[in-house]
């Protein structure tokens, strides 16, 4: 079924510490996105870049918080910018994985006006639950899950939310550094985790299945956030905070797959690519390959959800 996608450039990069996150739209487009996305009989837009509203915020009592007033003016600008994706699919083009604090509250509110809530799967080997105050390293990418979430407040320096993601509609599959504080968080809700560990003894598959199963019953809205440190950094080098052990080649390429088949997408992040660390561009194009295969690129067609019930 042909697919309405629109490709919305969010070059921010003062949420990481190390700066090129902003290259990352580009990265994608100069690796084809867009074509590889049309050649499968997608309608694609490519939209251009958000830019960062012009804000200045109050200071935080943790003086370790980094470059605050831009971050605060790329959550206001990237909620905003979710609005203009209403009937579309939109797949965000990062940037850091800050631009989550913009792009899921947006989305979660895009659910609600549909009368559906909203799943968020979280491929990161992060957990990025903290929030001003645990944070030690400063790098408000760290920090999006807690705030979109509502766990932690973030008033007044990022908007107060209308619509927040229930934790019970979040899986997150491949953490491997989590920081104590962001541990403690995490046992204190019940978003569901598969870290390496549950990986490498059950499979990638079984934790995924049974979050798409979820997601189906409830007739949810369904946003994936992709940090490029998900994967092995052997095969994707270009990202600021590289964790070795990630998901392998296959396992990335076997969770495009059954979120191709589960037909249940309604909008996607590319967060943390950082092509100035990149390898002759092979993590962008490795990017843009799992970007098709979870658009339909198959080597040969199943029938839609036959993979997963
Ligand atoms: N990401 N937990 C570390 C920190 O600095 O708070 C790493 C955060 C990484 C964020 O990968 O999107
Ligand atoms: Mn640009
Ligand atoms: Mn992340
Ligand atoms: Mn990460």
């Amino acid at each position: 079924m042909t697919k309405h996608i629109t490709l919305i450039g969010a070059p921010v990069q003062t949420g990481a510490w190390r700066r090129g996150c902003l290259m990352g739209p580009d990265a994608l487009r100069t690796a084809g996105l867009e074509a590889a996305l049309a050649e499968l009989g997608n309608e694609v837009v490519d939209a251009g870049d958000v830019a960062p509203d012009a804000v200045t915020v109050p200071a935080t009592a943790n003086a370790r918080i980094r470059d605050l007033d831009l971050c605060a003016g790329w959550v206001r600008a990237l909620q905003a910018a979710g609005d203009v994706a209403q009937t579309t699919t939109p797949i965000f083009m990062g940037g850091d994985h800050l631009m989550a604090a913009g792009t899921v509250p947006a989305m979660a509110k895009r659910a609600e006006a549909d009368g559906r809530p909203l799943f968020v799967l979280w491929l990161d080997a992060h957990s990025d639950i903290h929030d001003f105050s645990t944070t030690d390293s400063g790098n408000l990418h760290g920090t999006p899950v807690a705030y979109f979430t509502g766990l932690s407040d973030f008033t007044p320096q990022f908007p107060d939310l209308s619509v927040k993601v229930d934790t019970a509609n979040i899986c997150m599959i491949g953490l491997r550094s989590v920081d104590p504080a962001e541990k403690a968080a995490l046992a204190r809700t019940d978003i569901q985790v598969a870290d390496m560990r549950a990986i490498d003894e059950h499979g990638i598959a079984a934790p995924l299945r049974a979050f798409l199963q979820k997601v189906e019953a409830a007739n949810g809205h369904l946003h994936v956030s992709f940090d490029v440190d998900f994967l092995e950094p052997d095969i994707a080098p270009a990202v600021g905070t590289t964790v070795p052990g990630g998901a392998t080649f296959r396992e990335a390429h076997l969770v495009m797959e059954y979120l191709h088949d589960s037909d249940l997408v309604t909008s996607l992040d590319i967060a943390e690519l950082n092509p100035f660390m990149d390898d002759r561009g092979k993590t962008a194009r490795l990017m843009v390959d799992f970007v098709a295969s979870l658009f339909g690129k198959a080597v040969l067609d199943r029938p839609t959800r036959s993979r997963w019930t």
